[in-house]
């Protein structure tokens, strides 16, 4: 099994190119490829790495983006403005002295920690990565570095990210923190506000950084315990030397902590462009950054809520092509995560409660027809033929055992190319596990099912292998 894995992902592999991450939304060029590809090298040398363990077994997390941006919620002086709700202070061009103004009305008085970690729980999600400071520069914790942070410009007074520290320590949930690094539109010197602070070339970027995105980083390794990972996000004007002054720093101060692949130099893993899923498997480790609705900070008129099943199935699909789901959700300014995203979330951790062992720890498939195909006769904006994706079922794997995750259910189902002999074969939501009817000549297996699928999300087969 092990070996059939590896040659349908390296092949599998060809069919990308080495390509830049999607760092923001505003791409207006023909789309890129969804993940950069590792060499099998480097793709061998992250999933042998012992700190991304944890990462590579838990496969489902929370994302939260959280800041003064859910204040105007998508409207700035009565105008809706489009785009992503944490973006609007860029979109409006709005100025550091208004911007920040926002601050003294921050008071998320609704805010529980235990709430929201008790969520990522239920959701069956095994980490939280929450914005520690996004691109506009504020700060959700307490900083001696900047007086632009929660504890010293709101009158809120309180640091979420202790409280959430506490919250998920007591359930095992890795709390990981996203940090933006290079653009931060309240500094002169940072990147990306050219409105009140002219070009970005014309800016001394590495004084922003010895004087602000350095010692807050060193700040939120210090003061909250052993992370997960620090979440860096959109590399402008970072090198690889003032890449590795942050990694150095992370590797110094906690060994065990986890960079990802958004930093300017290498990471220990890599993610995809923003909800952007890879057509086939992709060899080494890394990570889908996802939205809920179309935003990830809060917008109050965004309610474009994906459905369970469209959740269920994008985590099933990311999972089988070797990949973890970083789902997003925007908390309001009063601090609540909104109640759609809540229902959603809860219903797939029903679904994982019954059917986790398929996806926690589960290695990629070993087929890849079930993915769908190349058209030929249609063509992308690149020229290239469009994959037409299948969403009848797909794959999991764990050592002597195959899951199948069906979707569209047939009466039999039919598997071509297993390797070894099927030994039983039973639907993970029957607590009797009654083994189903079904035949298998060379690698053909096929499988009588009920009438009715156990799920109306995805019914999913173990079958043991011997
Ligand atoms: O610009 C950010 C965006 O606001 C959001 O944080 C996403 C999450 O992956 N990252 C950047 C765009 O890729």
């Amino acid at each position: 099994m092990a070996t059939l894995l590896i040659g349908v992902t390296v092949a599998i592999a060809l069919r990308f190119k080495a390509a830049g991450q999607q760092q923001n939304q505003q791409a207006a060029s023909p789309p890129r490829p969804a993940i950069t590809m590792a060499s099998p090298e480097d793709a061998a040398r992250e999933m042998n790495n012992p700190r991304s363990k944890w990462f590579r077994e838990a496969k489902y997390g929370l994302f939260i983006h959280w800041g003064l941006y859910a204040i105007p919620a998508g409207t700035w002086k009565g105008q809706q403005i489009p785009g992503i709700g944490e973006w609007i202070m860029n979109r409006a061009k709005v100025p550091v002295k208004e911007y920040e103004q926002l601050a003294a009305q921050f008071n998320p008085v609704k805010f529980n920690a235990e709430e929201w970690a008790q969520l990522a729980q239920d959701a069956g999600m095994k980490y939280l990565t929450i914005t520690s400071k996004h691109h506009d520069g504020f700060a959700l914790f307490k900083s001696q570095v900047s007086k632009y942070n929660i504890v010293d410009a709101t009158p809120f007074k309180r640091d979420p990210l202790k409280e959430l520290q506490a919250a998920c320590a007591k359930r095992g949930i890795k709390l990981c923190f996203y940090y933006s690094q290079a653009q931060d539109w309240h500094e002169p010197n940072g990147a990306g506000n050219t409105w009140d602070f002219g070009p970005d070339d014309k800016k001394d970027f590495d004084q922003y950084l010895r004087d602000k995105a350095l010692p807050q980083t060193r700040e939120i390794l210090t003061q909250y315990g052993p992370l997960g990972m620090i979440w860096f996000d959109t590399p402008r004007l970072m090198t690889e030397q003032r890449a590795e002054q942050f990694t150095k720093m992370v590797r110094e101060l906690q060994p065990d902590c986890l960079v990802n692949g958004r930093l300017g130099g290498k990471g220990d893993y890599r993610s995809t462009g923003d909800n952007r899923i890879p057509d086939q498997v992709v060899p080494g480790v890394w990570e889908v950054p996802a939205t809920i609705n179309d935003t990830w900070g809060y917008k109050s008129y965004d309610n474009n809520w994906k459905p369970p099943s469209e959740i269920v199935f994008k985590l099933v699909d990311i999972v089988s092509k070797g990949g973890n789901y970083l789902l997003n959700v925007g908390p309001t300014a009063e601090g609540v995560i909104p109640q759609p995203s809540v229902d959603v979330l809860r219903k797939v951790g029903q679904w994982l409660n019954v059917n986790g062992e398929a996806i926690y720890g589960a290695g990629a498939s070993p087929f890849g027809q079930e993915f769908g195909k190349l058209d030929e006769t249609k063509k992308d904006q690149r020229g290239q033929p469009v994959f037409e994706q299948a969403k009848e079922w797909r794959a999991t794997t764990k050592p002597g055992r195959l899951y199948i995750h069906i979707f569209t259910w047939p009466k039999e189902f039919t598997l071509d190319g297993v390797k070894g002999k099927v030994t039983k074969a039973y639907l993970l939501a029957d607590p009797k596990r009654k083994g189903l009817k079904y035949s298998q000549t060379d690698g053909k297996l096929v499988m009588q099912l009920p009438d009715k699928a156990p799920s109306e999300l995805a019914s999913v087969i173990r079958l043991d292998l011997k």
